[in-house]
């Protein structure tokens, strides 16, 4: 194999975020960028040589460009297989079940989930460890840790391999296998729903709508929503992946999907809408007429799961990551399981699964997923929906206002503030962290502070600790306000504020979930003076 050592000077801005590298398309094509960073995460790793790596991304701009770049350095490197995605694709739950299926030693997941995509759009290398789930903070503080000291990456002189034709290549003694990068998961799929059940509901009339956002699951969506469980075709939106996502933003949320959310709650809506995002890995799920939150289809979720073969007998436990509502606690604490919270991130969840001390993990983010893979799942969350559905022979409403007369129901919403200056950002986050210690028993607005903390996780597994995750603050009668900076922007930063108030009482629980948490708004605003720090007026996204 003909190898080149290329030299390189370090660059300072690799770091990886809540779910890895993310940055510009051209910041990753600055010369030497791409493979720094895939040579950083190669030398922070050991015992592959001869080992198998999977790689395969959302299809967005620069796709196959990295794709080729990755093969070339993994094969320089000592990889000896390497498995890809037929036309670069693979959806980042897929991704983690070839890299579990195939016994790999890890993968290369490029996407950068729901941001925008095209040359001037978004990209990301994300790189996933052998158990199919992202990197540790171990592995990726290593991996940043290499970045800035990196002098030199190794680069294999092989041509472009057809990523357009299935079979086994030879490049140079690497052997790389273009996979069909459905077919696996959807056999995965077919194991853990009852898909009889499903497709008779659907035969029978129940009628379920799937925006793909024209990101990467439409060829999933076809193969299992159409062809597998006969939704009809033209109920499959958007279904043909493009590099730019159709110039639109790829993220399943209120603002993204309102023309899904408009036709269900419109006078002739389908029975079941759902949507996913950019790699497939986040759902959205949307009844006649009944939009639900994150939080609380992973409370339905796992109250309902034992209605699915692969969940039929029980669960072991479920974790949520701290900003999401405490809807799932209830759920858990009636099932008698243990509950875990954890840091923003699917990382998080990575210990917990492997150590079977939860089955089902959700984030307020759109993401839902069991353990089954090492990753959320869009199609699996719409799937487990259907599937409860079938069995319960109810409406999604029906369900969901079944849930809150037994749980009760958990108000929630979240704030985001997006591109605002960084300086402002820290700027609001460090003050309100100073004031934390003295909030309690001081009133905001019209509630009064109970506790205040800013968010740490000890891992029940590993020990290792994650500080900083967010702060916190406990109202007295339940509420609580959470305020975090995202880590998956590529411009400025993102002020996330987070919401929940629960009420018991099933009278009340029809209101508007913004005016249900009016006092919790102005509580926000009192305590962290986002209008007067940001500059704005009112936040960019609700959802
Ligand atoms: C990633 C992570 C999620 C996280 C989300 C939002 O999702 O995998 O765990 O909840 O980002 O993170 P932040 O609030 O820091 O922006 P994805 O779908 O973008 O890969």
């Amino acid at each position: 194999m003909m190898i080149k050592t290329v030299e390189i000077t370090p660059f300072k801005d690799q770091k990886p975020g809540t779910s890895g590298l993310r940055k510009k398309v051209p910041v990753f094509q600055a010369p030497g960028y791409t493979e720094a960073f895939i040579q950083s995460i190669f030398d922070s790793l050991e015992g592959f040589k001869g080992e198998t790596l999977v790689v395969g991304g959302d299809g967005r701009y620069y796709n196959r460009e990295v794709i080729q770049t990755a093969l070339r350095i993994a094969a320089a490197n000592g990889f000896g297989r390497v498995l890809v995605g037929k036309g670069g694709i693979l959806s980042t739950p897929a991704a983690s079940h070839i890299i579990r299926k195939y016994g790999a030693y890890g993968g290369l997941i490029l996407s950068a989930s729901h941001n925008p995509g095209g040359p001037k759009g978004d990209f990301g290398i994300k790189y996933n460890v052998g158990n199919g789930g992202p990197a540790p903070e171990k592995i990726t503080d290593a991996i940043y840790a290499r970045t800035q000291e990196i002098d030199r990456y190794k680069i294999a002189l092989f041509n472009d391999v057809d990523l357009d034709k299935t079979g086994t290549f030879d490049a140079d003694g690497l052997t790389i296998e273009v996979i069909d990068p459905v077919a696996d998961y959807a056999d995965l799929m077919e194991t853990l729903f009852d898909f009889d059940a499903i497709r008779s509901m659907i035969a029978g009339g129940f009628k379920v709508t799937f925006d793909a956002m024209h990101a990467v699951t439409g060829p999933y969506a076809r193969e299992i929503l159409v062809k597998r469980l006969g939704v009809a075709p033209e109920l499959v939106l958007n279904a043909e992946p493009l590099e730019d996502f159709g110039g639109h933003h790829p993220d399943p949320n209120l603002v993204h999907a309102k023309a899904l959310y408009d036709t269900m709650m419109g006078e002739n809506a389908p029975d079941f809408g759902a949507a996913s995002d950019g790699d497939g890995d986040r759902n959205l799920i949307i009844g006649k007429g009944i939009f639900i939150n994150p939080s609380d289809s992973l409370a339905m979720l796992a109250a309902n799961a034992h209605l699915a073969p692969a969940y039929k007998e029980g669960l072991r436990g479920i974790a949520r990551s701290m900003p999401t509502s405490g809807a799932a606690d209830r759920v858990a604490e009636k099932l008698g399981v243990e509950l875990h919270e954890t840091p923003t991130g699917w990382k998080f969840f990575g210990n917990l699964l492997d150590a079977g001390r939860c089955t089902i993990c959700g984030e307020e983010s759109a993401g839902t997923g069991s353990d089954h893979v090492r990753e959320k799942d869009g199609l699996w969350a719409i799937l487990l929906w259907l599937n409860i559905l079938a069995a319960r022979g109810q409406s999604v409403k029906e369900v969901v206002h079944d849930h809150w007369a037994t749980y009760g129901r958990t108000f929630y919403s979240r704030h985001d503030y997006e591109g605002i200056e960084t300086d402002h950002a820290r700027g609001l986050m460090s003050a309100l962290e100073d004031k934390l210690d003295a909030l309690p028993g001081t009133s905001l607005d019209t509630l009064t502070v109970e506790r205040a903390d800013s968010f740490s996780y000890r891992d029940p597994i590993d020990g290792s600790v994650s500080s900083n995750q967010g702060l916190r603050i406990f109202f007295e009668g339940g509420a609580r306000l959470v305020f975090r900076l995202s880590g998956t922007g590529t411009s400025g930063a993102t002020l996330r504020v987070y919401m929940e108030r629960h009420e018991a009482d099933p009278a009340l629980h029809d209101q508007d979930t913004q005016e249900a948490l009016a006092p919790v708004i102005a509580a926000a605003e009192a305590v962290a003076e986002i209008r007067e720090r940001t500059g704005r007026n009112a936040p960019t996204v609700i959802t």
